[in-house]
């Protein structure tokens, strides 16, 4: 039992291990610009992951800032408002105009229903999130996209390790961009990498992480640096060791919560969907005041009371960002909106003793008046 609990606590590998995997370096003095943790990591991540081409970046951002860039899209990109600032800040970074679908109540991911009525002429692509982990439509997003001739690129920040229909969940879409933030179910301390189909997308996304350099003497884009480092690399490889393991104690978790808040009147759990190897990424828990007899609010005022940094992931919805200069009308999305304002993710990492879930859902079930 710990006295503070936050929403995660990163993995780490034993001490030892990680200073086994960086001895080379010392030696080598080779750090980063793609040496050899980065290409060993790179190979092994390929067969977990299942999927054939894949490119690591210095995190899920950049993934998918760089994956817009490379598709040298133009105009709008549909996507959803329920999700990190990271999504719908690498679309208007690019240039382009965000188009806000709206999510659907089950599992929070993309509404299809109403995806095609979005399509204008000027319609490039469609960014769907697999946000918490549970997974898009994945056939009618890629239907409607193949009709609309439209790129699909996956925001898959939440869902290493996952499958569908026992295919690695990088593989669709044109491309699919996972994080290894700290704080994720698999970390490299920070880092990221982005899956994708096609060959020539690959030679432009490893040129634009790179300043755009295509040769010693030509630089052809305009291009970021956005290189994986060894020391992240050879964290990535360690981490690599134990994350199934990892995913076995936050299923542990995930159904000691579920013990005791399934069927509780006023409490939404996450979806448990068909044929979804899960990672148990995020716990999150929808409250709805009147059946439950408290909100949202007071839940996670009574949380930090007692130490415990439960989180509005994903509150604001990024659709009423005050950067944005109320360009968009969070109206269009309802149910994002109603989600977003009664959501909580419940702490989760593979650490997270069951005792201390049953104080957290002690005081949780406790908040009810
Ligand atoms: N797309 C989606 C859907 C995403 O959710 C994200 C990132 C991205 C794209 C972009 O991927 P990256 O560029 O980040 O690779 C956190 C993460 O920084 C962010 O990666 C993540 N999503 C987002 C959902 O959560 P904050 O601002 O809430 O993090 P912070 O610093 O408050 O940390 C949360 C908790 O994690 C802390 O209370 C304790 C724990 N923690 C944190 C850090 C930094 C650790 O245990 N170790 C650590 O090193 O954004």
């Amino acid at each position: 039992m710990q006295d503070q609990i936050l929403v995660t606590r990163s993995s780490m590998p034993g001490f030892e291990e990680y200073i086994e995997e960086i001895r080379s370096m010392w030696d080598s003095r080779w750090l980063t610009n793609m040496g050899p943790k980065h290409r060993e990591f790179q190979e092994k991540l390929k067969e977990y992951l299942g999927v054939e081409n894949i490119d690591l970046l210095t995190n899920g951002h950049m993934a998918l800032e760089l994956t817009l860039q490379a598709m040298n899209l133009q105009g709008e990109v549909i996507t959803t408002p329920f999700t990190f600032a990271s999504t719908t800040h690498a679309i208007v970074r690019n240039g382009l105009t965000p188009v806000f679908c709206d999510i659907n109540p089950d599992d929070f991911t993309m509404d299809v229903e109403k995806l095609e009525s979005l399509i204008t002429d000027y319609t490039c692509a469609i960014l769907p999130v697999h946000v918490y982990g549970n997974i898009c439509n994945i056939e009618e997003i890629e239907r409607i996209a193949r009709k609309y001739e439209l790129k699909v690129i996956y925001d898959a920040a939440h869902t290493f390790g996952e499958t569908y229909k026992g295919r690695g969940i990088g593989s669709f879409g044109d491309a699919s961009c996972f994080s290894f933030h700290a704080t994720k179910v698999f970390n490299s301390l920070e880092g990221g990498a982005v899956c994708y189909r096609d060959q020539g997308f690959g030679n432009a996304i490893y040129e634009l992480k790179n300043f755009g350099i295509h040769g010693p003497e030509e630089v052809s884009a305009v291009g970021a640096n956005a290189k994986m480092n060894e020391f992240c690399a050879a964290m990535g490889l360690c981490n690599l060791r134990h994350v199934e393991e990892e995913i076995g104690k936050r299923k542990k978790a995930a159904e000691r919560y579920r013990s005791h808040l399934e069927g509780i009147e006023g409490l939404q759990l996450n979806a448990v969907q068909k044929d979804v190897k899960q990672n148990y990424a995020y716990f999150p828990v929808v409250f709805e005041e009147k059946a439950f007899g408290a909100s949202r609010e007071e839940v996670f005022e009574r949380l930090a009371e007692n130490g415990i940094g439960a989180r509005k992931y994903f509150y604001p919805l990024t659709n009423t960002f005050s950067c944005f200069h109320r360009k968009y009308d969070v109206r269009e999305t309802p149910v994002a909106l109603h989600v977003s304002r009664r959501v909580l993710t419940l702490p989760m990492y593979a650490d997270l003793a069951l005792e201390d879930v049953d104080r957290i859902c002690g005081i949780i079930l406790g908040c009810r008046k």
